[in-house]
C-alpha cells in the first residue's frame, strides 16, 4: 500500500468522511488556530479551506486522530485509541528493526513539485497561506515541515529529514528550530566543526502522509528516513534534485522551499515566542537563519499545516505513537523483565512509564533508570515510573495509584543531577543558545527522577506490597447475570 501523494490520501479521507471541504473562507490566522483547537477537542475531521488574502488552499488535521494515522500507514483502524496506539507503535517499532525491508528512494527527472519554479526576485514566502496563529507568536509559522539536510562530513549521501518549526521573517528568510539533540542539530555541529558557514537545506511541504510520519519518528542518527518510508510504503519514495541546492526532495510534494542555512553563530537571529505542543509559549531564542534561494511548487499547490498547543492537536497525535518507538525497541533489549513502555499522551513525553515483570530485587529501579538514560529518554523525559504487570501503563489512573501506594519516597525515588537536554522542556533552566566549545545549538539543563512504583518484595528488605482487592469473580459473574433481579 502506498499513497502516491497528499492528494491521493485526501481523496481516501474524503471518501471515508474524514475530510470536509469548507465552503466558508476563514478570516485570519487566529480563526484558523481556534478551528484547529476545536477540531482537536472534538477529534473532528481534517479540513480543507481558504484563508482570506491567499490563493493557495490549506489542509489541516491530516494527522489529527490515531484513526487517520492508521489510514496513512495502511493499517486497518480499530475501535479505540488504545488499540490504534499499540497498532501504530508496534508497526513502526517492528519496521525500525527490520532494515532488510527498508527501500532506497529512486531519482526522477521530472517532478510535480517543480511544475513552477521561482528563484531570485520571484521568491516570496508571503505568498504561502501562513499567518500568525496565536496572539503571542513571534511571527507566522510553518509547522508540518519535512526538513532535509545532509551530514556534510560524510563521503556518502547521509541525509536526514525531521519535522522542525519554521518562523517566517520576511520574503526570503526564516529561522529553523534546530536543537542539539535532534539530527539536524548534529548536522549543524559537524558542519561548524569543519569550519563551514552555511549548509544546504530544503523544506518539503504537502507530502504523502508517510513522509510526515517518518520525519517525526526518532530513527538512529545516520539512518535515512526516506529508506524507512520505503519500508512503510512497500515501494520507494521518488526524489528529485533541487533547482538551486545539492539536495534531493520528494518529487510528489506540493511545495518545496530551498536554500542555505546560515550556521555561523553570528548569523543567528531571534525566533519566537511560539505557542508550542507542550502547552506553553516557547520563549524566544537565537536560531540559525535560513536564506531561501528558490520556491518550487505544483501548478495548483495545496498547503498542509497543523497548529499545535492543544493536547490532542495533530502534532501531538502524530508524535505520540511514533516518537518513542525507537526507545521502546532499546528498552525491550536492555530492561530485565521488560513488558511495555508508554510515554503517556497527557504528559507530552516528559513522564514515561515502563512496565516490568520483577523477578529479582531491584529490577523496578533498574527499569526506571534505563528509561531515563537511553538517548531519547535522556533528551526528553524528566520522570520515569516503573510499574508491575498488574498496572496498565496506558492507564494513568492506575499508574498514579501505584505511585501513591507503592512508593516510599525515601527509598524508591532516585534524583539524577541536571544535564543538557532538549531545550523545549518547560521545567528546564539555563538555556544555552550556541555552545562555542562543541558547536551544538540550543539545549537546557534539567535533573531527572526515577520512581520505582513496582510491587515491593520481602527480598528487597521491604514490607511486601499487599494483596490487591479483587471481587470473587464467580460471585461477580453471578451478580452481573442477575442484575435485573436487584431492581437496579
Ligand atoms: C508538528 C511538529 C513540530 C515539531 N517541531 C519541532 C521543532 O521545532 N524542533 C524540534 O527539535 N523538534 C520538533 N518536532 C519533533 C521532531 O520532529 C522529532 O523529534 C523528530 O524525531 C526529529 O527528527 P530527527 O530525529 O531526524 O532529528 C516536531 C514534531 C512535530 C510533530
Ligand atoms: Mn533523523
Amino acid at each position: 500500500m502506498a499513497f502516491r501523494d497528499l492528494r491521493e490520501f485526501l481523496g481516501v479521507l474524503e471518501e471515508k468522511g474524514e475530510l470536509i471541504k469548507l465552503k466558508k473562507e476563514l478570516e485570519d490566522g487566529y480563526e484558523v488556530s481556534a478551528l484547529a483547537w476545536e477540531l482537536a477537542e472534538r477529534s473532528g475531521p481534517a479540513v480543507q479551506f481558504h484563508l482570506k488574502g491567499y490563493d493557495i488552499p490549506l489542509v489541516m488535521g491530516l494527522h489529527g486522530t490515531l484513526r487517520r494515522n492508521c489510514i496513512a500507514l495502511g493499517l486497518e483502524p480499530k475501535e479505540s485509541d488504545k488499540e490504534n496506539y499499540y497498532q501504530i507503535r508496534n508497526f513502526i517499532a517492528g519496521l525500525l528493526e527490520s532494515k532488510d525491508k527498508w527501500i532506497k528512494p529512486v531519482k526522477v527527472d521530472k517532478a510535480p513539485c517543480q511544475e513552477v519554479s521561482l528563484t531570485g526576485a520571484e521568491v516570496d514566502l508571503g505568498k504561502l497561506p501562513v499567518a500568525k496563529w496565536s496572539p503571542m507568536d513571534g511571527g507566522p509559522y510553518i509547522t508540518l515541515t519535512n526538513i532535509i539536510t545532509r551530514n556534510m562530513a560524510s563521503q556518502q549521501w547521509r541525509r536526514n529529514t525531521g519535522m522542525y518549526r519554521v518562523m517566517i521573517n520576511d520574503k526570503t528568510t526564516t529561522n529553523v528550530m534546530c536543537c542539539a539533540t535532534q539530527h539536524i542539530g548534529i548536522h549543524i555541529a559537524i558542519a561548524r566543526q569543519k569550519g563551514m558557514k552555511t549548509i544546504p537545506l530544503a523544506i518539503a511541504l504537502g507530502v504523502d502522509p508517510v513522509i510526515n510520519i517518518v520525519s517525526t519518528t526518532k530513527t538512529s542518527f545516520g539512518d535515512d528516513e526516506f529508506d524507512f518510508a520505503g519500508a512503510i510504503r512497500g515501494e520507494p519514495v521518488e526524489m528529485v534534485t533541487c533547482k538551486t541546492v545539492d539536495l534531493d526532495v520528494p518529487a510528489n510534494a506540493e511545495i518545496i522551499i530551498e536554500g542555505n542555512l546560515d550556521i555561523d553563530p553570528e548569523g543567528a537571529t531571534i525566533e519566537g515566542p511560539f505557542a508550542e505542543w507542550m502547552g506553553y509559549y516557547e520563549e524566544p531564542m537565537m536560531l540559525p537563519r535560513f536564506h531561501v534561494t528558490a520556491i518550487t511548487h505544483r501548478r495548483d499547490p495545496l498547503y498542509a499545516t497543523c497548529i499545535v498547543g492543544h493536547p490532542k492537536n495533530d502534532g501531538e497525535v502524530i508524535r505520540f505513537p511514533v516518537i518513542q518507538a525507537n526507545n521502546y525497541n532499546i528498552l525491550r533489549r536492555v530492561v530485565a523483565g521488560f513488558r511495555d513502555f508508554v510515554a503517556p499522551w497527557n504528559t507530552r513525553g516528559y513522564k514515561v512509564v515502563v512496565q516490568v515483570n520483577k523477578r529479582y530485587p531491584g529490577w523496578g529501579m533498574q527499569a526506571a533508570l534505563a528509561a531515563l538514560t537511553t538517548s531519547q529518554g535522556f533528551a526528553s523525559a524528566n520522570i520515569a515510573v516503573a510499574v508491575s504487570e498488574d498496572i496498565d501503563p496506558w492507564d494513568q489512573d492506575q499508574v498514579d495509584w501505584a505511585i501513591a501506594t507503592r512508593v516510599d519516597p525515601a527509598l524508591d525515588v532516585v534524583i539524577l543531577p541536571p544535564s543538557g537536554v532538549y531545550p523545549l522542556n518547560p521545567a528546564a533552566s539555563q538555556r544555552v543558545d550556541v555552545d562555542s566549545e562543541t558547536g551544538y545549538t540550543e539545549y537546557s539543563f534539567v535533573g531527572k527522577m526515577a520512581i520505582d512504583a513496582t510491587k515491593k518484595l520481602a527480598s528487597e528488605n521491604r514490607r511486601p506490597t499487599g494483596t490487591t482487592v479483587e471481587p470473587d469473580y464467580q460471585a461477580l459473574e453471578f451478580v452481573r447475570k442477575n442484575w435485573q433481579s436487584y431492581g437496579l
